[in-house]
């Protein structure tokens, strides 16, 4: 028998404030986090919705030091940004404060004091990487070397972004600063640590005993994590950028980012009550629900609550920790870095009322068991061939109709004027309902939007096959009967919508003129006491004579044009991103190869030559066919130029050949010789040209 709980704390990841969010931060966290919480509103549930900016981090400090500001100036931005956007998005916080916050630095210091006073830290002095000119100790991001695991070479001093494992300063192969780029140096430093081994007895008996039922990409990290054997974790870190910790012995050290972080789920609890907030995070009566992306498990299953445990005076514990995987952008993944992202607030300035279609394609697309994609192409498809055509469509041929046929009356009907169909039609509903609910019971939030759709699709259907337009002429009681279940279906889905979709079903039961009739006890907690959730499935809560509203479309079409602006961008930010990244190459000097002798060295005949024809290589967008005089002779070349020079640019230049190397065939073309080039700062390829004009097959050596 399942628990019950008076209370439900819902916690949503604190997002960095140092970018904006994006639809990656939606599909991942925000908008499942608010489906549930607007359910268990709906539901009448007392619920607390808890998130707010995490302002610390190395990260920040990089932004500040890029933009010649300071860290505070960048969370003061960000945090504005970010908090804006969710509430646009209808991400129903009930607090979204911050982690510069003087009652966060208090309860975090305060957190970090207890632990230390218990005796629950190691102390350690240890050798750290030390920057000797920028006069820092390097932790985390201000390190960078190669991953041991992968071999990426821009792997930080606590994550590979690319293989996405957990690293710590002395595992990168070739460290250097970030800082001033230099070999860093070893330093002798103190720090605190929390020994998460001492917790693994605990952990496995609450998490692999207990929470089985934990989605399985979650349980599954778990379990790899504590069977790999939990170390020892720092908990301070010598940087000037976030929570001092709390002892004489520890100046110029700050708590570490995810130390602090998980703590600002309390500390925004007790900003919001600050004579309550013990109820929702010391009582077994509350039920704590995590919201996170899969890079954040190890903290909200494994170092959070140890946290919690060690500090003990009865704080909870996460009941269920229901973490998506990430979701891609047209086949690539998002990033910050290279704005390879659909930022929201761009999106509301593009698409101005529409949050509500971004909500269900990220949820109807969720990356809820492995990484998803986002393509503009299935967004165009899912608005226009789903909520206009079936849900949008439905509910605005059931208005219009009843506005033409009753002047906006909920028709009334006899019970013995149903057919059996419309029978099958009341107790198709219920069902659907009640698979939606035990989808929204176990997370399940992709299957709980397809249930909602079954249920527009279920009245679309009916209405279609009833075709009451063609029936009012000759049997208007039928159209009566008819219009009505339509009605109470439309009723239902501005309920089933709401979590999933909440301004269109607003606007909907404003439509409806929905409210409780006086006979209906809404529960005290249910927002503004108006709809609830066991209103569902019913088909009796709008009655005869109410009077309705006019139709309003819900949806409107996305036409083509539209989506293709989004394209171009993206095509514009991936040439750009490829641009970058030739240029990086380029700045990176390759090594030196193997030496070679003299006699290796004149087996090249490298001579001057200059170009006579140039064209294009057909079906190719790399190889121009070059005719050029050697000095020699006349000969063909095939060069793979084409995307920096156009064949008119090539006449009459004088370039350097290797002329001896062994003729190939490229695209059907014998290629006599090779183009000396080297690739400029911008990653372009160019030629070797001689100083002055000279004669054509004069030798280079
Ligand atoms: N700031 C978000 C992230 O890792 C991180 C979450 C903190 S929740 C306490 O993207
Ligand atoms: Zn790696």
């Amino acid at each position: 028998m399942e628990k019950s709980y008076k209370r439900h704390l819902i916690t949503a990841a604190l997002p960095y404030a140092n970018g904006s969010v994006h639809i990656g931060h939606l599909a991942g966290v925000y908008v499942p986090a608010d489906i549930y919480v607007r359910y268990l509103r709906l539901k009448g549930e007392e619920v607390l919705f808890v998130c707010g900016s995490d302002e610390h981090g190395v990260p920040i400090t990089f932004k500040a030091k890029d933009l010649g500001c300071s860290p505070q100036e960048i969370v003061d931005k960000y945090h504005s940004i970010i908090k804006d956007s969710f509430n646009r998005f209808g991400i129903s916080f009930s607090i979204y404060s911050r982690t510069s916050s003087k009652i966060h630095h208090q309860t975090a210091a305060e957190f970090f004091k207890k632990l230390y006073q218990d005796g629950k830290f190691i102390e350690q002095e240890s050798e750290q990487y030390y920057d000797p000119s920028a006069k820092v100790f390097l932790a985390d991001r201000y390190i960078m070397g190669t991953c041991p695991k992968c071999g990426n070479e821009k792997a930080y001093g606590d994550q590979c972004e690319k293989c996405g494992s957990t690293l710590s300063p002395d595992e990168l192969i070739d460290p250097h600063s970030r800082l001033s780029g230099e070999k860093p140096v070893k330093k002798m430093t103190k720090h605190w640590y929390l020994p998460l081994d001492k917790y693994e007895g605990w952990l496995k008996e609450w998490i692999i005993d207990g929470h089985k039922e934990w989605k399985t990409n979650v349980y599954g990290q778990c379990k790899s994590w504590i069977d790999g054997g939990l170390r020892p974790r720092a908990v301070t870190r010598d940087l000037d950028w976030g929570v001092p910790v709390p002892l004489e012995e520890a100046q110029g050290k700050v708590l570490y980012v995810w130390f602090d972080a998980p703590i600002g789920y309390i500390s925004n609890t007790k900003e919001l009550l600050p004579n309550d907030w013990e109820k929702w995070w010391k009582s077994p009566d509350t039920r704590m629900i995590h919201f996170i992306g899969k890079d954040n498990i190890v903290f909200h299953c494994i170092v959070f609550p140890s946290m919690l445990k060690a500090y003990g005076d009865g704080f909870i514990l996460p009941e269920n920790v229901p973490a998506n995987e990430f979701l891609n952008l047209e086949g690539d993944k998002i990033s910050t870095s290279r704005n390879w992202a659909i930022w929201l607030e761009e999106y509301l300035e593009q698409f101005p009322g529409q949050q509500d279609v971004m909500r269900y394609v990220l949820c109807a697309n969720a990356p809820e068991t492995k990484d998803n994609d986002f393509t503009w192409k299935d967004f165009q498809a899912r608005n226009n061939s789903e909520l206009v055509a079936i849900y949008g469509n439905f509910v605005n041929r059931a208005l219009v109709l009843t506005n033409k046929y009753f002047g906006g009356k909920v028709p009334g009907y006899a019970p013995e004027q149903l057919t059996e169909d419309d029978k099958k039609l009341i107790a198709a509903i219920p069902e659907i309902t009640k698979n939606l609910q035990d989808c929204l019971d176990h997370f399940k939030f992709r299957d709980a939007v397809k249930e909602a759709m079954n249920l527009a699709r279920l009245g679309n259907k009916y209405l279609t096959d009833t075709e009451p337009w063609k029936v009012f002429k000759t049997d208007p009681q039928r159209v009566a009967v008819i219009l009505n279940l339509c009605l109470q279906i439309c009723a239902n889905l501005s309920i089933a919508f709401e979590p999933f979709c909440p301004f269109s079903s607003k606007k909907l039961q404003a439509m409806l003129n929905l409210s409780p009739k006086k006979d209906d006890i809404c529960p005290v907690s249910a927002p503004e006491g108006k709809i609830r959730w066991d209103m569902l499935g019913r088909t009796d809560f709008l009655k005869e004579g109410d009077q309705i509203g006019t139709a309003e479309l819900l949806f409107s079409k996305i036409e083509d044009e539209t989506i293709q602006v989004q394209t171009d961008r993206l095509a514009r930010i991936k040439k750009e991103n490829q641009e970058k990244e030739k240029a990086e190459q380029a700045k990176q000097v390759q090594p030196q190869k193997p030496e070679c002798t003299f006699e290796e060295f004149e087996k090249m005949d490298i001579r001057t030559a200059t170009v006579l024809e140039a064209e294009a290589v057909p079906k190719t967008d790399k190889l121009l066919k070059l005719t050029i005089d050697t000095g020699i002779d006349k000969r063909v070349i095939v060069s793979g130029i084409a995307e920096y020079y156009k064949p008119e640019d090539m006449l009459g230049r004088q370039i350097c050949i290797l002329a001896n190397l062994k003729p190939r065939k490229i695209r059907g073309i014998e290629s006599q010789g090779m183009i000396l080039m080297a690739k400029d700062s911008s990653g372009k390829m160019r030629f070797i040209t001689p100083e002055e004009v000279m004669v054509n097959g004069a030798a280079i050596g």
